[in-house]
């Protein structure tokens, strides 16, 4: 099937971070063969979307609804997922949290590079005894899915959360993942998340939590609608 048809479901991910895509695709696509994961650049959409609201939560359903709205038209039945992430210092009052992508001070017009934030959240928190931390990260879905026995399709909204307590480290550590990952010292570990592999991460991190809240959810509208119940396919 096609993009009308219900052999597969096309997941959008609303975000310009191809880091992002890198960890999301594989936790997504490990679900079921029956799931299709496109990233904006593939679909030439290369748009960047202004996170105005105030929350975790109300900046990841803007970014899905976004994409969702961009797309609507092109795939009958698709997901837009988006991911909003914030890094949480207690000592720094849950900074920078919504402002993590823009932490560090910059000239205008300029946005700070991972480095840039990274020297800046080091520079905060120099002399801080408390270093403890937690990335949390919010994902929200907007999708239009066949109703049941019709090819009417209804439309859905869910978010779930997923979040990791760690330890700001004094100097980074590790050449993997991206963003604040080298100074993340996981607690259950005691790796950065960039001494970790991707596949190691994904076992355990934030945004693989929340996307196993909303696979959860996923599944639960599955089965309720009677989706991708086909005879040659498994259920999602
Ligand atoms: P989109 O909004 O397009 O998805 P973004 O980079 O702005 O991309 P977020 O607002 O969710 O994404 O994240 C803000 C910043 O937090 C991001 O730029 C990274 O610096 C950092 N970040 C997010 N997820 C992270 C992770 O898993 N590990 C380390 N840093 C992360």
């Amino acid at each position: 099937m096609s993009k009308t048809g219900r052999d597969h479901i096309t997941v959008i991910l609303a975000t310009g971070n191809r880091d992002k895509v890198k960890e999301l695709r594989p936790l997504l696509e490990g679900i079921s063969p029956l799931i299709r994961v496109s990233a904006l650049h593939e679909l030439g959409a290369e748009i960047e979307i202004e996170e105005t609201e105030q929350t975790l939560e109300g900046n990841a359903l803007l970014k899905a609804r976004t994409i969702f709205d961009l797309f609507a038209e092109r795939f009958t039945f698709m997901i837009a997922l988006a991911d909003d992430t914030g890094l949480e210092v207690d000592s720094l009052n849950g900074a920078p949290g919504l402002y993590s992508a823009r932490f560090a001070p910059m000239p205008a017009g300029q946005s700070p590079s991972y480095k840039d934030n990274i020297n800046h959240l080091l520079h905060c928190m120099s002399g801080k005894a408390d270093r403890s931390a937690r990335f949390r990260s919010v994902i929200a879905m907007k999708g239009a899915l066949p109703s049941q026995g019709g090819e009417r399709r209804f439309i859905f909204e869910k978010t779930a959360d997923g979040m990791v307590h760690g330890t700001i480290t004094f100097e980074p550590r590790g050449d993997g993942g991206f963003g604040y990952d080298p100074l993340f010292e996981v607690d259950s570990t005691g790796k950065t998340y960039s001494e970790m592999s991707i596949a190691e991460k994904n076992s355990i991190s934030h945004r693989s939590l929340a996307v196993q809240k909303a696979v959860t959810t996923l599944r639960e509208m599955f089965e309720i609608q009677n989706i991708l119940q086909t005879t040659s396919n498994t259920p999602v």
